[in-house]
């Protein structure tokens, strides 16, 4: 059966010896460009991509909640709302879970409890925001049958509130916002100062290509907080709370004061958030030439002064723009330290696009990599399951 949803309806009734109430779905993610900004209160331009997260649920009269994924048959994770304890790393997945519920509690908000089944088709660890994804279709889920009517964008932040606090990672509200607010057929410009958000069409002559690296991501985590570490020292010492609304100039000319490595992590966000508003301009306006400009000059930055691409993701890189030229835009996409490459390019160029990854990125790195034509959908909504 390759039918998600029906997948999940499956696996509620195998384990629960019921049926479930409804089937809720979250997108995984790519970001266009703008990267590492979302915790600087900058600029994002991301895109809800067609894999999904998908859960089957039924409401409990107590505050149990029962969970059980496809990917990990038979290993039922039980927990109550509002006792958590404590962050555990053989909870796995369901930490995700439990840090949307120990959020909820800790803001005051009731819950019922729920069983649900989960199954996802959002790549894991390829960097396409799998974890976001599951959040957000659970928060759906839990904000609908617990009638708490809280709007998208709050059940972004309560699952980001989750995963920093819970589970400790320092994300920004990127992933989170892009699987609740996604839109078919467009990116969002996502100003994460305000949480004010714009969509932004992606012309029809275009093809939405990722290319997972399949590079083993290693440390991702405690580099990613590193990087965040230093852009907040930077802002520290020019008596700011956040990069924001420290200018170019004012960074130059501060330069001496700074270590090296932190004047680089400070000028890719700057340079970044001005990258970020050109590239949804340039795409608005069908300026492709531009685009791909802008895209070259964001992996160029987060190769040489944010420091966290690899190797393989910039011979990817390589390998893709000497195909498209100013025909389309390539960078690397996500966190760092492997994952993906994004590219949007002309549709007239996608099968040259594959066949020159296929011919050449094996003998240059030993590694096969895996190309997904995607399409930018909608976010996080409750479905049926002729939903696929
Ligand atoms: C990860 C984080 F979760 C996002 O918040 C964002 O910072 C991204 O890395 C880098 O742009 O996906």
């Amino acid at each position: 059966m390759s039918n998600p949803a029906q997948r999940a309806n499956k696996l509620f009734v195998q384990t629960f010896g019921t049926t479930a109430d409804a089937l809720y779905m979250a997108p995984g993610r790519v970001n266009l460009i703008g990267e590492h900004t979302d915790y600087n209160d900058g600029f994002v331009l991301p895109a809800a991509i067609n894999f999904h997260t998908i859960i089957a649920v039924k409401r409990r009269e107590d505050a149990q909640f029962r969970a059980i994924s496809e990917a990990f048959p038979g290993d039922i994770k039980e927990w109550e709302f509002g006792n958590e304890g404590l962050m555990s790393p053989e909870d796995g997945w369901s930490n995700y879970l439990k840090g949307f519920t120990a959020a909820m509690a800790a803001s005051g908000l009731p819950a019922k409890g729920l069983d649900i089944s989960v199954v996802s088709t959002v790549p894991l660890g390829a960097g396409l925001s799998s974890s976001a994804a599951l959040e957000l279709a659970f928060g759906t889920a839990v904000n609908d049958c617990s009638q708490l009517r809280l709007s998208p964008l709050a059940v972004a932040q309560m699952s980001q509130r989750g995963e920093n606090q819970y589970v400790d990672c320092a994300c920004g509200i990127m992933d989170q916002m892009i699987s609740a607010l996604g839109q078919q057929d467009h990116a969002l410009l996502i100003d994460c100062e305000d949480y004010d958000s714009e969509s932004v069409s992606i012309p029809d002559s275009l093809s939405l290509i990722i290319v997972n690296s399949n590079v083993q991501r290693g440390l991702v985590e405690s580099e990613y907080n590193h990087r965040r570490e230093q852009c907040e020292s930077v802002a520290e010492h020019f008596g700011l709370d956040t990069l924001r609304h420290l200018d170019l100039t004012q960074l130059e000319a501060s330069k001496s004061e700074l270590s090296d490595e932190c004047y680089r992590r400070a000028r890719h966000v700057l340079t970044e958030n001005r990258r970020t508003q050109n590239a949804a301009h340039a795409l608005e306006a069908g300026n492709i030439a531009k685009l791909s400009e802008l895209m070259a000059q964001s992996h160029a930055s987060m190769r040489d002064d944010f420091e966290i691409s690899v190797p393989e993701i910039d011979t990817l890189v390589d390998i893709i723009s000497a195909v498209v030229g100013q025909r389309g835009g390539v960078r690397m996409t996500g966190g760092g330290f492997g994952g993906c490459v994004v590219a949007l390019v002309d549709h007239e160029l996608t099968d040259a696009v594959v066949e020159a990854i296929e011919n050449q990125y094996p003998d240059k790195t030993g590694l096969e990599a895996t190309v997904y034509l995607c399409s930018a959908c909608d976010g996080a909504a409750r479905v049926d399951e002729d939903f696929y």
